[in-house]
């Protein structure tokens, strides 16, 4: 029997599955290390997240980087200190949905696997950037919801078309935000709602002072509505519509609010007299932080790829069931 190295195919083969088996052998015995990165660490919305995402750490065994990335330089920072870490990936919600192409470039660089959640990167041409692995919410579905509860609900209270209007709380630059307030007025047009009883009130930053501070200026210019429909990107955006209402005098018998996330109106819920937040569309915190960081652990170790863009729904929660559907969903004890 021939040598088997002595030719040079086979020698050459054998250095080639050599070269996998060490390679194989070293990302085996790699840590897997995982970064995620919010945009608004202070809401509840993105501290959930986080432990869900911290509760697949713990039950898959990997390293989890949690990372409050307010602004651009922020996450740019962030990145370089996971690689330097030895991170094999991260999953962004990003503080700015245009800083996309720099954020992908600068994973593929460092040799970092990437999963935008909650907000898609948006392209230099402005599309959303459908290459860029994504996990985020059926928005416009959702906003129609929100806008067919708020006109069933008007409808319950008897309020008339001529005393009523609507107040959405805009945040048209981040396009989730845009599509659940669209989705939240179509629906209501749908219900037959006049178009011209529809105001926008666009928000400078997407937080309850941002949205109070919107709502007010709105107040002033329409002072004799008697009803108010609220609807906006998410539970703080009807949160701070809510409390700016009450400064005018509004409260639930002439003002109703349906928010969207259901994570960060739990406080609302829990004060002993209903106040004018009705409801919110309570979405999947634990698909949004413990499904992504399981897609990327499986990425990393066994190198399955997850889908390029999954959604997920939401349900509406009132004072009624927000206890006992946040049980079940391992929101509350
Ligand atoms: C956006 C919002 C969050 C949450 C998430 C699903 O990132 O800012 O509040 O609604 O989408």
């Amino acid at each position: 029997m021939k040598f088997p190295f002595t030719s040079p195919r086979l020698a050459t083969f054998a250095a080639v599955g050599l070269f996998a088996l060490v390679n194989l052998a070293a990302s085996a015995a790699a840590p897997v290390k995982i970064g995620f990165l919010v945009k608004q660490p202070e809401e509840p919305w993105f501290q959930l997240e986080w432990k869900f995402a911290d509760q697949a750490a713990k039950e898959l065994g990997f390293t989890l980087i949690k990372t409050g990335a307010t602004d651009g330089e922020k996450v740019l920072a962030a990145i370089d200190n996971l690689a330097a870490n030895g991170a094999q990936g991260f999953i962004i919600c990003t503080p700015d949905t245009h800083l996309g192409p720099g954020i992908a470039a600068k994973a593929k660089a460092a040799n970092l696997k990437l999963l935008s959640v909650d907000d898609q990167f948006v392209g230099a041409d402005g599309k959303p950037m459908a290459k860029i692995h994504h996990l985020g919410i059926s928005a416009g579905k959702i906003g129609e919801s929100v806008g067919a509860t708020l006109a069933a609900e008007m409808k319950k209270r008897g309020w008339s078309a001529a005393d009523t209007a609507v107040c959405a709380v805009t945040f048209d630059e981040l396009a989730t935000a845009k599509e659940r307030t669209d989705g939240a007025t179509s629906a209501l047009l749908a219900a037959g709602f006049a178009k011209e009883k529809i105001f926008k009130a666009p928000q400078r930053t997407s937080d309850i002072p941002g949205a109070f501070d919107a709502v007010n200026i709105l107040l002033t210019q329409k002072s004799s509505v008697k009803h108010w429909l609220v609807c906006g990107m998410n539970d703080s955006a009807v949160l701070g519509a809510v409390r700016a209402l009450e400064g005018r005098g509004f409260g639930p018998d002439t003002a109703i609010g349906v928010g969207i996330n259901g994570t960060d109106c739990i406080v609302e819920f829990e004060k002993s007299k209903p106040t004018s937040f009705y409801g919110s569309m309570l979405l999947s915190a634990k698909q949004h932080g413990y499904q992504t960081a399981e897609m990327m652990f499986k990425w990393i170790k066994d190198g399955v790829e997850p889908p390029l863009d999954s959604r997920t729904i939401g349900v509406l929660i009132t004072r009624d069931n927000f206890r006992q559907v946040l049980k079940e969903q391992g929101i509350t004890k």
